[in-house]
């Protein structure tokens, strides 16, 4: 496989968000920047951060490329503009939200992208997806799979795919 592996998670809880997913998964994997991305389950999940809102629907898509980074978060937020995303209130409702999550092992610290993104470990909502993917993959030092695990308590659910 050429490139390096890299991920991104996709969320919204604004309108038929299982179908806008699918529809966020669509575009990415039709750039020609990304290779082979795989989504994963979709996952119902509660709103972290702000939390007088709808739930979310969470998922992760995986695949490879070896574009710059930068031209991939460009792809993300463009497909987030063509997909009517208005950006409002920080961590508040939205209809589609995609995140670079990592590019390998890279890391980046520039004023509009982080990578590794900075807060995916305490957020269930992108490790029990990226654990469906890929269980084995190190995150921070731990597996996708043990990481994931430390949310078991919360009242995420997987939909029925
Ligand atoms: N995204 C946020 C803030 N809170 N909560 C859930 N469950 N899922 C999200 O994707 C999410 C969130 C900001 O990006
Ligand atoms: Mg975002
Ligand atoms: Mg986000």
């Amino acid at each position: 496989m050429s490139g390096h592996e890299i991920a991104f998670g996709l969320g919204g809880n604004i309108g038929d968000t299982a179908a806008v997913i699918r529809e966020a998964h669509a575009r990415l994997a039709a750039s020609p920047l990304v290779h082979d991305l795989t989504l994963s389950p979709l996952w119902r999940t509660p709103p972290w951060g702000k939390t007088d809102q709808d739930w979310f629907v969470n998922a992760v898509a995986v695949g490879h490329s070896s574009a710059p980074p930068q031209d991939l978060l460009a792809l993300a937020l463009g497909i987030e503009a063509a997909m009517g995303r208005v950006r409002n209130e920080l961590w508040g409702p939205r209809r589609i939200d995609i995140d670079l999550l990592y590019v390998d092992d890279l890391t980046v610290n520039t004023a509009g992208l982080t990578l590794p993104h900075p807060r995916m470990t305490e957020r269930g909502f992108v490790m029990a997806p990226l654990a469906d993917l890929r269980p084995d993959r190190m995150i921070a030092g731990r597996t996708a799979r043990d990481r994931a695990g430390d949310f078991a308590a919360e009242r995420m659910e997987r939909l029925a795919s």
